[in-house]
């Protein structure tokens, strides 16, 4: 039975243990340019097998949080570049999550104070948060405009753009695609969000549409085997829901299998939240057989609220990859706290979002160093 040290690999990717650090939006990159605190914080992470950076705009449109690093413009790749130097200096492996927030965000995060784009002209019940003074505000998202169906392919020119850059100039091992949470793409892929009527709208394979294309172009730029995707099937965040997320999630999981992708990475239950959620059910084992059966061989990433039992259950249960998140703001060497059963230090939430290295950079080791 594989514990959580030991090596995997997830397509091209050879990791070192099962061990991955969850996307975590932190957002400490003001201008979008990643800079070297951020190199630091990551750097202090790379003991992980995987490490998914934060979300990262794959174009200004794409942008819904204050201070959101981006991957479309030069500073920016060359700010990741920093980033990944001192990741690979220590030895770990790192992507970059590609993200669109589709109808999350506000107007003040868009190019030219327009509207933000979505599926529909429908606006989500959730709250972004911009800077304003050093300080954290939170505010209702700006309702969004529909997007035209000929605007689509320049979206998926973005993701593409984006995932060539990363590799190729940021100096990433791979990309993975955010088609979680409520943004752009679960958007599309949803019944609440997406009440479009022509070819990526209405049935599963329409809703499924852009998802797929994106997916496509993305793993012809990065390489397959050094592509991932997140999903999140019943997460309830920034106001999504689909009635019938069983025979959505199924059609789109045998859809990637032929792709041969490193990773599918999935989200279980409420993001951060409850893993059980009684008004959405879900068969997370059935979706997982969906893929195999269909050929998908990419490793499977399991994600929310995991502890070290937890972890060796789903580990014994067929899981390949466990991703952690708050653990991972709070504990750089998670690593070796898990492998020895040290306690571990608890996140400070008031410090999650925005401001410099008080609770970013300056959470204990075990050993000084
Ligand atoms: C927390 C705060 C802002 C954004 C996600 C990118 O939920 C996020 C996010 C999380 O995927």
């Amino acid at each position: 039975m594989p514990t959580l040290f030991d090596p995997v690999r997830a397509g091209d990717l050879a990791l070192r243990n099962r061990i991955v650090m969850a996307p975590l939006t932190r957002n400490r990159a003001p201008g979008a340019v990643p800079n070297a605190l951020m190199a630091e914080y990551y750097a202090q992470r790379a003991s992980a097998g995987l490490l998914v950076t934060e979300g990262t705009a794959v174009s200004h449109q794409g942008q819904g949080y204050a201070d959101v690093p981006g991957l479309y413009a030069p500073e920016q790749l060359e700010g990741w570049r920093r980033v990944t130097e001192a990741v690979h200096a220590r030895g770990g492996c790192i992507v970059t999550q590609l993200w669109h927030v589709g109808r999350v965000s506000h107007v003040a995060l868009q190019p030219g104070g327009a509207a933000p784009v979505g599926p529909s002209a429908i606006a989500a019940k959730t709250k972004t948060f911009l800077i304003r003074d050093g300080a954290v505000g939170f505010v209702e998202t700006s309702t969004p405009r529909a997007l035209q169906a000929q605007e689509l392919p320049g979206i998926v020119e973005d993701f593409r753009r984006a995932a060539r850059d990363s590799v190729g100039v940021a100096g990433f091992d791979g990309v993975e695609l955010h088609a979680a949470n409520g943004y752009l793409l679960d958007q599309f892929l949803k019944r609440n969000a997406n009440q479009r009527d022509d070819a990526y709208g209405g049935s599963i394979e329409n809703r499924a549409r852009l998802l797929l294309e994106v997916m496509q172009a993305v793993a012809e730029a990065a390489g397959p085997g050094r592509t991932g995707i997140r999903l999140s099937p019943v997460t309830p965040a920034n106001d999504i829901h689909d009635p019938e997320p069983q025979p959505l999630f199924e059609y789109v999981l045998r859809q990637l299998a032929p792709l041969g992708l490193a990773y599918v990475h999935v989200i279980e239950g409420a993001t951060g939240g409850p893993r059980e959620l009684p008004d959405r059910p879900f068969d997370f084992d059935a979706l997982r057989r969906a893929y195999r059966d269909a050929g998908g061989r990419g490793a499977w990433m399991v994600n929310n609220g995991y502890d070290a039992a937890l972890a060796d259950r789903a580990l014994a249960h067929g899981a390949d990859l466990v991703a952690f998140g708050r653990s991972y703001i709070a504990n750089p060497d998670l690593v070796e706290r898990l492998r020895t059963g040290a306690p571990l230090n608890q996140p400070d939430r008031a410090t999650f979002y925005g401001g410099g290295a008080a609770g970013y950079t300056d959470y204990p080791t075990l050993v000084a160093g």
